[in-house]
């Protein structure tokens, strides 16, 4: 069984999870309407594995026997300054998912629960990822913003997203 404080604080942790995929949704549709095809892709891309995020800790709290808490989403901005104003808010965000799930471990550790602690290493290493996949974007814009051939070219690439 899981204790109630970290039940809930696994709950919470989805609901952020859930709003990252929102937010990376709705990035989705703000480059769509300014063009940029490849940037819109790579935040699908991105939308898709917040909510495999979020499932990731449904799951856990299922297999636990924990009670799952579905709050509401919050609606997330529609628009940005343009793209590199966009990029940044990931950036910001990411770092702030950091925070939550280095707190989240800090709950798991006080309250010694192990398979949490193992769940949550996997989001830590996710997060080291995430925060570099933002940065480095952010630094190629920031060499090409007013080029706008460099853009398109930068937006070709990041069509070229994976997984
Ligand atoms: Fe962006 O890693 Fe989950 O939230």
């Amino acid at each position: 069984m899981i204790n109630k404080l970290l039940e809930d604080a696994l709950n919470e942790q989805i609901n952020r999870e859930f709003f990252s995929s929102y937010l990376y949704l709705s990035m989705a549709a703000y480059f769509d309407t300014i063009g940029l095809k490849g940037a819109s892709g790579w935040m699908h891309i991105q939308s898709n594995e917040e909510r495999e995020h979020a499932m990731k800790l449904v799951e856990h709290l299922s297999a636990r026997g924990a009670k799952l808490e579905l709050k509401a989403i919050a609606q997330p901005k529609a628009e940005w300054k343009g793209p590199m104003d966009a990029f940044k808010a990931v950036l910001e965000h990411e770092q702030f998912i950091t925070h939550s799930i280095t707190d989240l471990y800090e709950v798991a550790v006080n309250e010694k629960d192990l398979p949490v602690q193992f769940l949550l290493q996997w989001f830590i290493n996710e997060q080291v990822e995430e925060e570099k996949n933002a940065s480095d974007i952010i630094s190629s814009m920031a060499r090409i913003e007013n080029h706008e051939t460099a853009v398109l070219q930068l937006d070709h690439q990041l069509g070229k997203r994976g997984h």
